[in-house]
């Protein structure tokens, strides 16, 4: 068991799989009505006549420990048989729904159309989960990600999983954020934070959609802001990061990602093998953290977060000093 931290506050920003794991390191590191992971929703999409949050129920799963540890998303030790049945009578099966999963999925939509909120419904879920941290939406309002390629505009279901990332990426929008509220908690647990992580998670398609929300960004301008890097030797883990920004006209590289959240991080993780660009990346303005930021175990999470968390403390006490 990680050493617990029971002083600091801390709001975390996140996605899909890679976000949901360092969220997973700190839920280790911290106490657990100290830390708010506030999580992407333009990912949702309506499919089947079911209200999906793929990344939500991602942080959601990951944290209690009940996630497909293969794919990083659903659940561990599914079943597939509505999908097969699904699939047999002509229905959509290019999203792969297990039958624990569509629990999820069938409840969510039925209180949502009972009139509950999304964050009311993503803390009841995580009651009965089991999960103690407290796990926000970026907005109980809809957002949603379309991606601009050279097939039109898709949502972002339909280009990553439909078409699996191939189509060429022209840029995004985030329908809805304009008008978009932070769900509640959101801004109090950003502005309270001692200190803000965003998670390594996709800047364009995770990261972007939660700062496009009215209010957030500016909830993050006075506050330490650490970014775990994406990219690692040019290359995502996972999912196409690396690839969205080389169709962006953008090299790929942890030195990319540090400058496309230039103005909002006081310091930025990246790999042992991205060391090279640690000085770039100082010369911005932007402290660098050079480690491994490969989480293969759940000790690999706690011993990253509890790093990120280090790294966090210097940063807020060096800024101490200095007033
Ligand atoms: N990703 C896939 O690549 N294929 C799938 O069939 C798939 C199904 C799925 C079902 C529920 C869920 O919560 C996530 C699912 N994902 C699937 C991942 C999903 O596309 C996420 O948006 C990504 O993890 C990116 O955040």
């Amino acid at each position: 068991m990680a050493q617990i931290v029971d002083y600091l506050k801390v709001a975390a920003l996140a996605g899909g799989v890679g976000g949901a794991k360092l969220a997973h390191g700190l839920a280790q590191c911290l106490l657990p009505e100290k830390l708010t992971v506030i999580v992407n929703t333009g990912d949702d999409f309506k499919h089947l006549g079911l209200y999906i949050c793929p990344d939500l129920d991602t942080v959601c799963y990951t944290l209690a420990g009940i996630n497909n540890p293969a794919t990083g998303w659903g659940r561990e030790g599914e079943t597939w048989h509505a999908m097969q049945n699904i699939a047999a009578l002509g229905g959509p099966d290019w999203f792969n729904l297990g039958d624990k999963d569509l629990a999820t999925h069938l409840e969510r939509t039925r209180r949502l159309h009972a009139g509950q909120t999304l964050s009311q419904i993503t803390n009841d879920f995580c009651r009965a989960w089991g999960n103690k941290a407290c796990i926000l939406p970026m907005s109980d309002d809809p957002v949603q990600t379309w991606v601009e390629t050279d097939r039109g505009e898709l949502i972002f279901q339909e280009y990553f999983v439909r078409y699996q990332c191939q189509p060429i990426v022209k840029g995004f929008s985030f329908q809805g954020a304009e008008q978009a509220k932070p769900a509640p908690g959101v801004i109090d647990a950003l502005t309270e934070a001692d200190l803000i992580i965003i998670c390594p998670s996709n800047p364009w398609v995770s990261i972007q959609p939660i700062l496009s929300v009215a209010g957030i960004k500016q909830a993050m301008e006075r506050k330490i802001v650490i970014a775990v890097s994406p990219l690692i030797a040019g290359q995502a883990l996972k999912g196409p990061a690396a690839k969205m920004y080389h169709e962006m006209g953008i090299e790929p590289s942890a030195y990319a990602v540090a400058q496309h959240y230039h103005t909002l991080i006081s310091g930025f993780i990246l790999d042992n093998s991205d060391k090279i660009l640690a000085a770039e990346i100082e010369v911005i303005g932007i402290h660098p953290y050079v480690t491994d930021i490969v989480m293969h175990s759940i000790a690999d999470r706690a011993r990253l977060a509890w790093e990120t968390i280090q790294f966090g403390e210097e940063l807020l006490s060096s800024r101490k000093s200095r007033r």
